[in-house]
């Protein structure tokens, strides 16, 4: 039997929450030793600030990914908006495969859309432009060029400030557009979809002229508490970690 694909997104790894690094780890060590390969849809980390910072969490999930890559399990990773400065060198060190948003995966009979899902929220107009802005190359190449203890800082006030125009923002606003969904699925004959991002693990059905699509959300992992989806000659399956969730 054709050995099983797993995605994940917005595990949010970092030392202030060891609850969710040891159940990735977990993770790691049992259900994805027998797949084939491990998507990783973004914000895998809570923020990223350059590869150039090698403190003992980062180092210790690159040595892990890198055994399961030597064992023929393929890594993939894809940016989040937190971590969309993770780069091709920690990639390497990962052993892993870092992929455009979106990307196209045609496995087990399926046509999969994968992505981590901020590109859908255009409701959140402040966000998207944010997001512009951090996402040039030119402004990115200067940031990963200030010393390390002053992207921490900067990283820390955006942080503050996101969190606190959150607070003003309906939820709805954080959530994808369907007119945003409907033109990727429009894009992408036949795709299902999978993202991250919006920490509201369901699977919803999208009618469009063309036929019914699914769109599958992953859940984020904070406080150890997650979950994943696994793709095998059953199609795809919504696996808890650390809830007795499962759904189709
Ligand atoms: O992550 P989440 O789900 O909590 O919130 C997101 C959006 N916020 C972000 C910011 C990140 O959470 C924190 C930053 C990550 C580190 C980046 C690494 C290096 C970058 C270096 C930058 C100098 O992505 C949030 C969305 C929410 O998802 C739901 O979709 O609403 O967006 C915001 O809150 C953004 C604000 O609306 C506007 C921006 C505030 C920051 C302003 C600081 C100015 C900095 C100038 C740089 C352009
Ligand atoms: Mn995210």
């Amino acid at each position: 039997m054709p050995k099983p694909i797993l995605f994940a997104s917005d595990l949010h790894l970092s030392d202030a929450d060891p609850a969710t690094t040891a159940a990735f780890l977990a993770f790691l060590h049992t259900q994805v030793q027998t797949a084939s390969a491990l998507y990783l849809l973004g914000d895998i980390f809570e923020y990223w600030i350059g590869d150039d910072d090698q403190n003992a969490l980062n180092g210790q999930i690159a040595g892990e990914l890198r055994a399961l890559a030597k064992n023929g399990v393929s890594i993939f990773l894809m940016h989040g908006n937190r971590d969309f400065l993770l780069g091709p060198q920690y990639a390497a060190a990962a052993g892993a495969t870092l992929l455009d948003d979106p990307f196209i995966l045609n496995a087990f009979g399926h046509k999969l859309i994968l992505s981590h899902g901020d590109v859908l929220c255009t409701d959140d107009t402040a966000y998207q432009q944010f997001r512009a802005t951090v996402r040039q190359p030119a402004w990115q190449r200067t940031f990963l060029a200030r010393p390390l203890a002053e992207r921490r800082a900067e990283v820390e006030r955006i942080r503050a400030a996101s969190e606190l125009a959150k607070k003003d923002k309906a939820s709805d606003i954080m959530d994808v557009n369907p007119h945003s969904v409907a033109n990727l699925f429009v894009q992408h004959t036949g795709a299902d979809l999978i993202h991250g991002h919006t920490h509201r693990p369901a699977r919803h059905q999208h009618d469009l002229a063309q036929g019914t699509r699914q769109r599958w959300v992953l859940p984020d992992w904070y406080g150890g508490e997650g979950g994943y989806l696994q793709l095998d000659e059953t199609g795809l399956s919504f696996v808890g970690i650390n809830t007795n969730a499962t759904w189709r």
